[in-house]
Order: C-alpha cells, then structure tokens, then sequence
C-alpha cells in the first residue's frame, strides 16, 4: 500500500488533522522529536505575532500504540489555541448567541496574491474568509507533523533530510537576512525568499522514469510546489545547467562508481543515482500586507485597499522546515514504493537485499 497524507484544517478552526495512510508496522516514533520540528516551524525571524500565541504540539489519535505504528492509519492533530478568539466566527455549527470574538464580518476585500479572489469565485463564497481559512500556510504544521513521522522512517534506512533558508529579500547572509527583514518591516512590507534541503543516504533506484508522475524530480516538485507561496522550484544545479554546455553540466561516473560533481542533484532520469538529493524551492513575498494594494470591495464593485491582517514580515525560515517535511515525506514515499512491507522489519530486510545485490558496484558516499 502506498504511503498517503490526507490534511483538514481551517487557520482559525478548532483544529488541524493529518491521516498518514500506507505507514509500516514496527516504526517507533517520539513525540518529542514530533514537537521540535512543529517549534522550529513557529520560529524564524519575521514571522508574526500569531506564533506566541500558538504552542503547537502534537496528537495522535489513532495508528499507534505505546510509541510504536500499528500499521493502521495514523491520526496526528494539532490544535489552534487562537481558536479560542474565534469561537463565534469560526464555530464549525450555526453559533449560538450573540457575535462575539474575531471573524463576526466578512471580509469582502480580496488581497493580491493570496487565495481570496480566486477561491470565493470558485467556490461561490460571500465572505473572503471561507476561502482563506485554509488557503492560510497555518495548515503547514499538520504537514510538519507528518513530515516529521516520514523522518524518522527515513532514519531507519539511513537517509537524513535538511532545510535551511539560503537567501531573504535578496540577501543570502545571515546579517544580511535579518536586516532586510528590518526594513521591510519598518516599511510595513514583507519579503520572500530561497529555501534548500539535502537528502543524505538515500540509495540509487528511488523512483522511476516510467511515467512522468513516477519520476522522483517531479514528485519532489509537486511536494515543494504544493506549499504556500512557493513559484519555482529547482533540482541540483537547475536553471544554470540551461546555460552550460553538456561537458560541463553533467557528473562524470569515475570508477567505483564515484561522482566528483552532483550537478543533477542526485537525481538523473527521474531515479535517485545515490548523490546527495538537492532542492531548492523560491518563495514570493507573503500578500497580507500592512501597506495593502489596490483590489475591489467585493460588496460594492468599487475600488478599495486589500484586507489588512496581523501576518508575518516573511516566512523563509518556516518554509525551510515545511519544505524539509515535504522532501521527507516523498522520499519516504519513494522508499516504500521500491522496498514495500506491511512491517519495518520486512523494509529493512528488502533494503538489505536491494543494497547487497547492488553493493558490488555501488558504495554510498560518506558526505
Ligand atoms: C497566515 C497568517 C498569519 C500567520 C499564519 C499564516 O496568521 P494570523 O492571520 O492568524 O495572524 O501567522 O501562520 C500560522 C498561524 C502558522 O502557524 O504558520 C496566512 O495568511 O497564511
């Protein structure tokens, strides 16, 4: 059975819920290390006043037993404690009594660059609000939950997976960084940004050049792609192999199997070659401005300034720990689909046959 995660949530709502389906029996999970990843997503510099009054952390309401999957499908929850501010405006039945708390008017004024416009039209919604409670990146830390049981398949089978932000606002310095994001706040502006995470230990033979949806490249673009506010995504060396001629763009294979160079990013015709795996994903500058653009009152067709709302000043630290769980939990996807099992002990044991049948020609790399 493939590994599946099915997500619900509203930004605002009592809760958000990941089901991860397809996961074997036998792995132990921590919720400690479950928790670190869901703190290291609420922390960055930039990111809003939201954050302290959330202190995510994780339940588990089915799929486990003392620590241990059952080989059920897993239920992980992660509550909004800013539901309690929303009681009325977000209450999943008619409220009762008088509005009260935040979310009571609806919001008519779209924002740039957001959700907004797009999905009331889509779905037929009055109130902005119906499509922004979920089109909101807060349903990301459901996702870091299940990234984070991904993560510690993947460490049974030896691989590690890592974000870190490369680059804020241009800058690519540490200092550099923080003080554009100085500025922009002090604009009442925000910024984006490139995050890069490296898969280490992952064995060649990950996904397959079959079919275009089986490619590891293209999984791994959707996983990025599929994140709030992400528009490009890059593998290896990407964009800048469009301007190399082949003799310098492509990994000469030396004996033993060994490469001098991961131009490809550990990738190379849609199946993972045993190089480092290499993705970088480019996040746009977040739309909820405090300084709003111009957009259109939706309750009178007259022009307006867009919904200005508490948000973050930019969320690339986040990102990198979002795009981390997504790379996780697609390689671990990958692994499952070339090794199978109901039970860890039937992964591992298909692993050590894969990497012994292969051992004779390829040795993995101590990086
Ligand atoms: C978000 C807007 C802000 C962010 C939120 C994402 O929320 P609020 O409108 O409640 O201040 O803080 O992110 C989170 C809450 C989170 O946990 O990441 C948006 O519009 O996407």
């Amino acid at each position: 059975m493939a590994l599946g995660l099915t997500t619900a949530g509203e930004s605002h709502g009592p809760a958000l819920t990941a089901i991860v389906t397809g996961l074997p029996a036998g792995l132990r999970l921590e919720k400690d290390a479950i928790d670190a990843d869901l703190r290291r997503r609420q922390q960055g510099y930039g990111r809003s006043p939201r954050q302290k009054l959330e202190s995510d952390e994780v339940e588990v309401l089915s799929g486990l037993r003392h620590g241990v999957t059952l080989g059920t499908p897993l239920t992980l929850v992660v509550r909004n404690r800013d539901h309690a501010n929303w009681t009325w405006g977000m209450s999943p039945w008619r409220p009762e009594g008088e509005p009260a708390g935040k979310g009571t008017k609806p919001v008519t004024l779209p924002r740039p660059g957001h959700a907004d416009l797009a999905g009331i039209l889509k779905y037929a919604h009055e109130d902005v609000r119906n499509a922004l409670e979920r089109a909101s990146a807060r349903h990301t830390a459901v996702h870091v939950a299940a990234g984070a049981v991904a993560k510690a398949l993947l460490r049974e089978l030896g691989i590690d997976v890592a974000g870190r932000p490369v680059e804020v606002g241009g800058e690519t310095s540490e200092e550099g960084m923080r003080a554009a994001t100085d500025a922009a706040r002090n604009d009442r502006d925000t910024l984006g940004g490139i995050v890069e995470v490296v898969a280490t230990g992952a064995p060649p033979g990950l996904g397959s050049y079959a079919e275009k949806g089986d490619r590891l490249d293209a999984r791994l673009a959707l996983a990025l792609m599929g994140i709030q506010a992400v528009k490009g995504v890059e593998i290896g060396d990407g964009f800048a192999l469009a301007r190399r001629r082949g003799t310098e763009a492509h990994d000469e294979i030396y004996p033993g199997l060994e490469r001098r160079t991961n131009h490809a990013g550990g990738i190379e015709g849609g199946v993972s070659n045993g190089e480092p795996i290499l993705v970088r994903a480019a996040m746009k500058p977040l739309p909820t401005l405090m300084r709003p653009l111009d957009s259109v009152d939706l309750a009178t067709g007259e022009p307006a300034k867009a919904l200005v709302e508490r948000s973050d000043v930019q969320a690339v630290e986040a990102l990198a720990v979002v795009a981390e769980a997504a790379i996780a939990f697609e390689l671990a996807r990958a692994a499952l689909d070339k090794l199978g099992g109901d039970a860890m002990v039937d992964v591992l044991a298909a692993r050590d046959a894969y990497l012994a049948r292969i051992g004779d020609t390829w040795h993995p790399h101590a990086s």
